[in-house]
């Protein structure tokens, strides 16, 4: 029987979660990237095969690399992308040279994954992360204050939004804006206010149909280097899945991955399934994507959340909030003995809870909330194996 490869992210020498942690809390596997690297710049084979030493001396592997990050030329086709699409295919050589076949990449114009609050108490005083849809809203308008911004929002919202605002101190202003423009751990990208609106104004005139010929123009290029090297390119779902400060977004929905795999069929082309991200959309129904991506989905992140109708949401407790976890632990189950292979799995966030609420830690990657992930995942897993249920 094929069970989910357990294991989780790690920061590298910096983060507070060692690596010895990870191997306690049940991990065979380590998710992890150079991120002391600038994005753009080739991954040697010598700074690849230090990291790797390091997760092994631990007993584990280094299973997945997320990510190695997708320099902004290549997405807005600005100078010098195309010695950016060079470097990255060296990257991927030198990463398969290493024995490392599976990476993870995003798409997403500017920001990575966006929550406008870090530390949301939940019932049980752990803390969770949350997203405010009026927030963002609120600091488009009246922080970033974006030419045209009103336009690409309900009369509805922009009220919401401005109420919002109004009652915000400016305190919660300030933590607002670097929650925006800061970058979560692993985004890559930190930026001033100044940087921020430079970065967006690169996006005039690229709406979602170019934003996605740029896609396809980079797989293209890059999925005939990953088959030839017996690599599987990973793409990871717009988080949250919906268009931000006018960005477009273009990995949001089930139609949007089928696009891509219409224009670039390999099975090297693969997908990232984030339940956490593609489930903020009421309209994507998760056990079906798995059922139709499933040939090639060949890393997984388990999260679970609950959404409002303005289009809010926080992160629930994995078992809990709005993703079927039994449905879609199901079809995992049932894909990974089709296909005769065990698929890395990671318990995606956690919330702070415990002894970590005394500690500093990387927002949603504190040890024990994703240890309790890990644990509630592989109970599931494990009873629908034995009951045969799949
Ligand atoms: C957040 C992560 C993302 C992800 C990248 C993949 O927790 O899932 O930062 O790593 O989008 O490139």
């Amino acid at each position: 029987m094929f069970q989910m490869q357990q294991t989780m992210r790690w920061y590298g020498p910096n983060d507070p979660v060692s690596l010895w942690d990870i191997r306690q809390a049940g991990c065979t596997g380590v998710v992890t990237a150079l991120h002391h690297i600038a994005n753009g710049e080739i991954w040697s084979i010598d700074e690849i095969m230090k990291r790797k030493a390091e997760v092994e001396s631990v007993g584990m592997i280094w299973s997945v690399v997320e990510s190695v990050p997708v320099h902004e030329a290549i997405k807005t086709h600005s100078e010098g992308f195309e010695k950016y699409i060079e470097n990255y295919k060296a990257t991927i050589r030198n990463l398969s040279v290493c024995g490392i076949h599976i990476i993870t990449y995003n798409f997403m114009p500017v920001m990575d994954w966006t929550r406008t609050n870090l530390a949301y108490e939940m019932p049980d005083r752990s803390l969770a992360l949350l997203f405010v849809r009026a927030e963002v809203v609120a600091f488009d308008l009246f922080i970033l204050k974006r030419k045209n911004a009103e336009k690409d929002y309900s009369a509805e919202e922009i009220e919401r939004a401005t109420t919002r605002f109004n009652n915000m101190n400016e305190a919660e202003k300030k933590l607002l804006q670097q929650n925006m423009i800061k970058g979560l751990p692993g985004s890559e990208e930190r930026f001033s206010i100044e940087k921020f609106q430079q970065a967006l104004d690169k996006y005039d005139g690229i709406n979602a149909d170019k934003l996605r010929a740029h896609l396809i123009y980079f797989l293209k290029e890059i999925i005939p280097v990953a088959e030839e090297c017996l690599v599987k390119m990973v793409i990871h779902p717009d988080d949250p899945p919906y268009p931000l400060l006018g960005l477009p977004r273009v990995v949001s929905t089930a139609n949007d991955v089928q696009q891509l795999v219409d224009a670039v069929p390999s099975l090297n082309n693969g997908l990232c399934f984030c339940t956490g991200s593609f489930g903020v959309r009421p309209d994507n129904d998760l056990p079906m994507m798995f059922k139709q991506f499933r040939d090639r989905i060949n890393f997984i992140h388990l999260r679970s959340t609950k959404r409002n109708d303005y289009g809010d949401f926080y992160e629930d407790n994995h078992l809990e909030g709005d993703v079927d976890m039994y449905a879609v632990v199901k079809e995992i189950v049932a894909a990974m003995q089709e296909r005769k292979m065990s698929i890395p799995m990671r318990p995606d966030h956690g919330h702070q809870m415990l002894d970590d609420l005394k500690k500093q830690t990387n927002p949603g990657y504190s040890a024990i909330g994703r240890l309790r992930g890990l644990a509630e995942l592989r109970g599931l897993e494990l009873g629908i194996l034995k009951s045969g249920s799949f």
